[in-house]
């Protein structure tokens, strides 16, 4: 009855329900005797990359590192969640690369700038519209949308309850095939 491990790679606007998600399709997956582990970039940002703004440099860095990070856990055996705007499709293809065809799934969680803006739960798209932030993904900096992602969860109009269905079912499907 072996696991097998990989990364789930969430990537979408800031506000699009990445942690949100994540962290309760981890609860699920606890349950189900699936052992995970979740790298959220807001959250490693106060650690490991507390040295890193939001330049593409510096953005660029937090994904290597964060990509890095993955590639421990999955090693260690872990089904490792990371949930990191990551606007960079070139970032994303850089992190891709570390890992084995079939270890690396990339989830799009998308939902609109418009909704994203209403849902403001940090009030950082109103501090990006007024300028007292710089470089927003989607207001004063771009997002590049994934081509071709293992899947869509698009939580523009969806419960979290169905999205955190849709991510939990494609993580169990793969961690006990
Ligand atoms: C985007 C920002 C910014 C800027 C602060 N642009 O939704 P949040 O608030 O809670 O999580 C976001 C987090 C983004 O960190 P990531 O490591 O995911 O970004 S990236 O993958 O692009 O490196 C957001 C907050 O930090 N935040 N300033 N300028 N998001």
């Amino acid at each position: 009855n072996g696991q097998k491990s990989f990364v789930i790679w969430l990537t979408g606007l800031s506000g699009s329900g990445k942690s949100t998600i994540a962290n309760q399709v981890e609860k699920e997956l606890f349950i189900r005797g699936v052992h995970t582990y979740l790298l959220d970039g807001d959250n490693i940002r106060h650690g490991l990359n507390n040295n890193l703004g939001f330049s593409y440099q510096d953005r660029h860095e937090n994904i290597r590192r964060i990509a890095e990070c993955a590639k421990l856990f999955v090693d260690a055996g872990i089904v490792t969640i990371v949930a990191a705007i990551s606007p960079s499709k070139a970032d994303r293809e850089q992190a891709k690369k570390l890992f084995k065809r079939e270890e690396f799934v990339e989830v799009y969680i998308k939902c609109s700038l418009e909704e994203c803006e209403r849902r403001d739960p940090k009030g950082l798209y109103h501090k990006a519209r007024s300028g007292e932030i710089k470089n927003f993904t989607g207001i004063s900096q771009a997002y590049d949308e994934p081509d071709n992602p293992d899947l869509v969860i698009d939580t523009t109009n969806q419960s979290v309850s169905q999205s955190v269905r849709e991510l939990r079912q494609l993580a169990e499907d793969r961690a006990l095939k």
